[in-house]
């Protein structure tokens, strides 16, 4: 066997960056948008380990500019000024606490790495930065890591504005700049080199893993090249020779040369099609309707499961930005977001993850949210709230915490139970009434038509007496929520030919 793997190891094959690394039976990760250190180290011991949470994607923790107009954007984040960590949501210290604190609870920490680029070309010059380090974006130098000139991409984009300016090009789409941000030459060793230390950083502080933002912007190749310098996890929390779980943000919605499937690779992709599709069918729009879920999956044209990370929303489309448009369930829209959410947890299909978000005052004008820019909950010195969590076990400070809605909580929980169990007994009537079951661990029901289910479906389970998680759980073994199957609230009733777990 050692043989094998030092094949694979001279081959370059660093497997395992499929893989989570989560511990066992975890089986989703949610992100945190825009959370402080503390907070999550906080909700890693009294939230996310008791019920089961694989892990956290956290917003970028390195140095950005500090944009006041408009008045801190929460996208000032992906506008990188250094590798240091220090941003709104804390320094170095605050996250080395987290990373511990969540390791020890069996809670991951992945890092959104921002590496494509820095600043935007117009960024000025100064210490308008979240550590107050010096930059100059008009001259390219970046000296807190250091960059200069010669390490963007100026020379090679082709197009007369130097930004990306159609997408049907694969060379202005990787070597152009995105929006105005200052393109990292990834070809050349040094900025490999850069990013790949900044990585290693976070990888001995303990994180299990990365999002690649704005891995469509990268030559394939080139984010393989900074991944191959990167360490093993540490071995204070993970087998020894473990790799860094890596996910790319690849926007694939198809019509585009670029596809998720050049990046494999490397890790996971974004499957973005996935939350724009289940948007569209449970709004019944283009006559899409609940019964052609039946093959969901790659049966839509979706990645391969097992290289798919996959969400309802995210924190881009959620707002307006990036891919997905109107069809986008979010938190907004709470009776179909649960159904979509609980529709993605108990479906077998790619590694899930939940968005966690903050309220912020929309304003739609001429159908758009002028104030998509608004950034997280800040007191008036500019400082991100606190998460403060009311006697409901909800969140205040305007943090939505849809990762504590019982509904998505507990189907965390199920999505856990069912792991490994083949997708079942699916049952539809031809409409958007539809059951299928895991194995038999757990069956799911779902009824959004507007009128009463009333049939009998296998559930595969054994006979039993089962409690409904969406509308309760299981408390000093008793069900909180429904537990007979009568007639439930429409949206879920039905008649079992034998007791089922309603989920
Ligand atoms: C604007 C103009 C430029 C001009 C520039 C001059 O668009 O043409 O040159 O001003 O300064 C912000 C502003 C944007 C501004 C840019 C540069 O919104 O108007 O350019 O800054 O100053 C987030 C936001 C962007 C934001 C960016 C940087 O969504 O609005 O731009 O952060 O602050 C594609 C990509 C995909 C990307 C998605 C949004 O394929 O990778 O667009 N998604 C990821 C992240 C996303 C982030 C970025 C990439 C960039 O998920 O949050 O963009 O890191 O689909
Ligand atoms: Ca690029």
């Amino acid at each position: 066997m050692r043989i094998l793997l030092l094949l694979l190891a001279a081959a370059g094959l660093c497997w395992g960056q499929y893989n989570p690394n989560t511990v066992p039976k975890r089986t989703s990760i949610v992100h945190l948008f825009e959370w402080r250190w503390q907070d999550i180290a906080e909700e890693c011991e009294r939230y996310l380990a008791p019920n089961g949470f694989g892990g956290v994607q956290v917003s970028p923790p390195n140095e950005n500019i500090v944009i006041t107009n408009p008045n801190r954007p929460w996208w000032e984040r992906y506008q990188p000024i250094s590798y240091k960590i220090c941003t709104r949501s804390g320094n170095e210290e605050q996250f080395k606490d987290m990373v511990k604190r969540c390791n020890n609870v069996g809670v991951r920490i992945y890092v959104d790495a921002v590496v494509n680029h820095m600043c935007g070309a117009a960024g000025g010059s100064g210490t308008h930065s979240t550590c107050g380090s010096h930059f100059n974006a008009g001259n390219r130098d970046f000296p807190a890591v250091p960059y200069s000139g010669w390490d963007f991409n100026d020379g090679k984009c082709h197009t007369g504005s130097g930004e990306i300016e159609r997408y049907d090009d694969i060379y202005q789409v990787r070597d152009c700049r995105l929006s105005g941000l200052l393109d990292l030459a990834l070809e050349k060793d040094y900025v490999r080199s850069k990013v790949a230390e900044y990585m290693n950083h976070l990888i001995d502080i303990g994180v299990a893993g990365f999002r690649i933002d704005a891995a469509k912007h990268m030559w394939p190749g080139d984010i393989r090249a900074f991944l191959d310098k990167l360490h093993d996890l540490n071995t204070q929390w993970f087998s020894a020779g473990t790799k860094p779980f890596i996910y790319q943000e690849v926007i694939d919605l198809g019509g585009e040369p670029i596809k998720g499937s050049e990046y494999f690779g490397n890790g996971r992709v974004t499957e973005f099609k996935y939350g724009a599709k289940l948007g569209t069918v449970l709004r019944k729009w283009n006559g899409e309707k609940m019964a052609y879920l039946k093959n969901w999956g790659e049966g839509w044209g979706f990645v391969p499961s097992d290289r798919a990370l996959v969400f309802v929303d995210n924190h881009d489309n959620q707002r307006g930005h990036g891919a997905g448009g109107s069809s986008i369930l979010t938190f907004w829209d709470a009776r179909l977001y649960k159904m979509a959410v609980g529709f993605m947890l108990a479906h077998p299909y790619g590694l899930t993850r939940v968005m966690s978000s903050y309220r912020w005052p929309r304003n739609f004008q001429n159908g758009k949210d002028v104030n998509d820019w608004v950034g997280p909950p800040s007191n008036s010195d500019g400082s991100t709230k606190a998460v403060t969590i009311n006697p409901d076990t909800t969140c205040g400070n305007d943090w939505v915490c849809e990762h504590r809605w019982r509904q998505i909580r507990n189907m965390v929980i199920f999505r856990n139970v069912v792991d490994g169990e083949p997708f079942s007994n699916w049952w539809d009537n031809g409409s958007n009434q539809v059951a299928f079951g895991r194995g038999n661990k757990g069956f799911i029901i779902f009824n959004n038509d507007n009128w009463n289910m009333n049939v009998n479906v296998q559930t595969g389970l054994p006979a039993g007496t089962y409690c409904d998680v969406i509308s309760g759980q299981k408390e000093n073994n008793k069900c909180t929520g429904k537990q007979d199957f009568g007639t439930l609230p429409y949206h879920l009733s039905i008649k079992m030919m034998e007791k089922a777990r309603v989920i």
